[in-house]
């Protein structure tokens, strides 16, 4: 059931026009970093304050139809904001291209998040500068179907 709610752009102008041109091409535009040629997809959470809908990319990280969310934020000293949205509100919507799916986000430590990571990793592998950037350790979120 997709999330229902009044939508907050980001207030990063290019984060915007990212989600804006993803969704608006149904998933045919937008869909890269940049122009790495490198996946991305769309996750829609709830602020874990306003309560309002917010949509940010990220790297896509799929395995066997669940993804991982990297909160990287560039390597950053502090978590991306909607690190504390996705542990508030765990119900998230991912899009992947064309397809969209109601979602269940779980962080994951030890050897599932070293699992995760590699995945990650090789998805993506400026995730490695990323946590060399920063001494607190990059969370990762596992985003499963919900049943
Ligand atoms: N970021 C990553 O962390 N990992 C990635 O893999 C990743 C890939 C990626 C690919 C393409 C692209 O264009 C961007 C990519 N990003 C990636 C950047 C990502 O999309 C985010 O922009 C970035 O992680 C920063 O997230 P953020 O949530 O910290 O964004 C800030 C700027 C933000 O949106 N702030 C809002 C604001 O108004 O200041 C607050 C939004 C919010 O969620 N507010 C909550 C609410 O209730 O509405 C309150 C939250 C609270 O507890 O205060």
């Amino acid at each position: 059931m997709p999330l229902e709610g009044e939508y907050d752009p980001s207030p990063a102008q290019w984060i915007r026009d990212q989600v804006e041109l993803y969704e608006s091409s149904g998933g045919t535009r937008g869909t890269t970093l940049w122009d790495t040629g490198l996946p991305v997809v769309i996750v829609t959470m709830r602020g874990a304050k306003s309560g309002r809908l917010r949509k940010i990319p990220l790297m896509r990280v799929e395995h066997e139809g669940r993804y991982a969310a990297v909160a990287s934020k560039a390597g950053f000293p502090t978590h991306p904001v909607w690190y504390f949205n996705l542990k508030t509100g765990p119900v998230v919507d991912l899009q992947d291209g064309a397809e969209r799916w109601s979602m269940i986000a779980r962080e994951v430590s030890g050897d599932e998040r070293a699992e995760w990571w590699e995945r990650a990793v090789a998805a993506f592998p400026t995730y490695v500068e990323y946590q060399a950037k920063t001494d607190r350790v990059i969370p990762v979120f596992v985003l499963e179907p919900e049943a």
